[in-house]
């Protein structure tokens, strides 16, 4: 606030500012205009870390201080998927955050604002959907619409991670346009995915053809995986559900090799790169809301033991030779451990995960803490800083490592955290149908093995024959795709004696010695 403010993000070396909507994602514009003077994005991004926090004064200062300045109506290119999930869903998330009866803010003087500002945006990312194929275009201008000669490639995660916030948007101001285009765009991509449930990384919006093949669960997919679960939360049909399996298990099958996961051609499933990035680190966190709390432990572990081998986690990290990349050695303060630890410390209340937090918590202030803010690594091998401080910094990093420590929040909500951090509240007025696990009076404390088994309804989906098979004690279940073998010896007669595999998700076969196993590749 002292350096940046009104302006985008914080400079915390050089205590300055950088309007940095225009350059959200990976494509530099070339040009600022002029007169653009920032739309107080790490603003808008930290409205709800304020009200985590318990910091109302400074909340209602923040909504009254943007509905009087913010402004749309500007001449800026800005990246839809970076636009959407730091603005949209900052505006939308603090406009229900602003009218939730059980937060005492200041409601009298409160006449939705943020919600008047958050359809002015939806309605300026319309015209990006206007393809041959419904897909939206990556770049939008905010004034003008989308530019001549734009480019038409944009990534999976940009074409379907827009649902939650467009479809909060369509379902707070009754006008169905935001969620009707964000769905038409994500039943397109999910059109497109190959005969092994595995979609690319980029595509042409104006051909609806592949550009990359190649993809895994980090950059230019990750939020992909996550609104397909996200939205049958919030929203409750059960086609995002069905969605969500089969990419969850094509995921688990093809890109998943013991703890890791690589990235492999989505169209023979063969691995592509064998690498760790510190993107891929929300997948653990992922899994701890479909139940599959195994398979999440032993990923958030060899993330943990990177991170602790730098100090910080690299961008990316060669599986196969155990070194830094040559170049992605940096650190860009990013969230995604931290929250896969909350998540993980939720599900167990495992003290461990409460030690992880501890360390991420002082290496932060150890190498990246500055008279001007934190300080984003440029290379973990030298801990050379840079001087950017991004804005998901505060709206993910912080506030997942405060509700690590401090749950009131969370823990008397029942609320999705957006890819961004924003919470929405699971309200049963949007959903279709709402799953038990996530009605209050449902809720499940884990305490032992067979509660671990139980407590998500999302896993008795994922694995129904283990779960339906009450009969005799079921054996532990290693993965949210583990169905045991029939007998613990593993000893069998036929196929039918054999489960599936719980690390590559693949049915064992019984193998002419009578014995289950892996005996084939397909
Ligand atoms: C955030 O902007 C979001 O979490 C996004 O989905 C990808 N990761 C960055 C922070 O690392």
């Amino acid at each position: 606030m002292i350096y940046a403010f009104p302006h985008d993000e914080l400079k915390p070396l050089t205590r300055t500012f950088t309007d940095s909507l225009s350059e959200l994602g990976n494509l530099k514009l070339e040009h600022l205009p002029q007169d653009y003077n920032g739309s107080a994005l790490t603003l808008i991004e930290s409205l709800s870390s304020l009200i985590i926090l318990g910091n109302h004064t400074e909340f209602e200062r923040a909504v009254f201080w943007l509905s009087e300045n913010l402004n749309f109506d500007v001449d800026a290119r800005v990246n839809l998927f970076e636009c959407n999930i730091r603005v949209l869903g900052g505006l939308v998330s603090a406009h229900i955050l602003a009218t939730d009866s059980t937060i005492r803010f200041v409601q009298g003087s409160y006449m939705n604002q943020l919600l008047i500002l958050a359809k002015d945006l939806g309605q300026r990312f319309l015209p990006a959907f206007e393809t041959p194929t419904s897909l939206p275009y990556a770049w939008i201008n905010l004034k003008h619409g989308v530019m001549v000669n734009e480019t038409t490639e944009t990534s999976t995660s940009g074409c379907g991670s827009l649902i939650l916030e467009m479809g909060a948007l369509s379902r707070l101001t009754g006008d169905p346009r935001f969620e009707s285009a964000a769905l038409r765009a994500l039943r397109r991509l999910w059109s497109m995915r190959s005969s092994l449930n595995l979609l690319g990384t980029t595509l042409d919006v104006e051909t609806g053809e592949w550009i990359e093949y190649s993809s895994g669960i980090g950059a230019g997919v990750d939020s992909f995986y996550e609104y397909l679960y996200k939205a049958h939360i919030l929203f409750g049909k059960e086609e995002y559900w069905r969605m969500f399996q089969s990419a969850y298990l094509g995921v688990q099958k093809y890109f998943r090799y013991g703890p890791w996961y690589h990235e492999a051609d989505m169209r023979t499933g063969k691995a592509t790169y064998w690498q760790l990035t510190s993107l891929q680190a929300f997948w653990p966190g992922l899994q701890v809301l479909v139940g599959d709390i195994t398979a999440a432990n032993s990923s958030h572990r060899e993330f943990v033991h990177v991170w602790k081998k730098y100090g910080v986690l690299p961008e990316r990290y060669l599986l196969d030779h155990q070194i830094v990349h040559p170049t992605e050695k940096y650190y860009p303060l990013r969230p995604e451990l931290a929250e896969s630890t909350f998540y993980l410390y939720q599900a167990t209340k495992d003290p461990w995960y409460i030690e992880v937090g501890e360390s991420i918590v002082k290496s932060l202030n150890l190498y990246t803490r500055v008279n001007g803010g934190f300080a984003s690594v440029r290379d973990v091998t030298s801990m050379q800083l840079e001087d950017h401080q991004h804005s998901f910094f505060l709206a993910e990093t912080c506030k997942y490592l405060y509700l690590l420590f401090d749950d009131t929040f969370w823990a008397s909500r029942n609320y999705v955290f957006t890819t961004e951090g924003h919470p929405l509240p699971v309200l049963r007025d949007w959903h279709d149908r709402l799953p038990e696990a996530y009605i209050p009076s449902n809720w499940t404390y884990v305490k032992d093995d067979m509660q671990t088994r139980r407590a998500s309804s999302m896993s008795l989906q994922l694995c129904p024959a283990t779960m339906l098979d009450s009969w005799r004690p079921a054996p532990p279940i290693e993965s949210a795709c583990h169905i045991p073998d029939s007998r613990s010896d593993h000893r069998c007669l036929t196929d039918e004696d054999c489960g599936v595999d719980s690390t590559s998700c693949r049915r064992r076969s019984c193998s002419v010695s009578g014995y289950c196993g892996l005996w084939q590749f397909s």
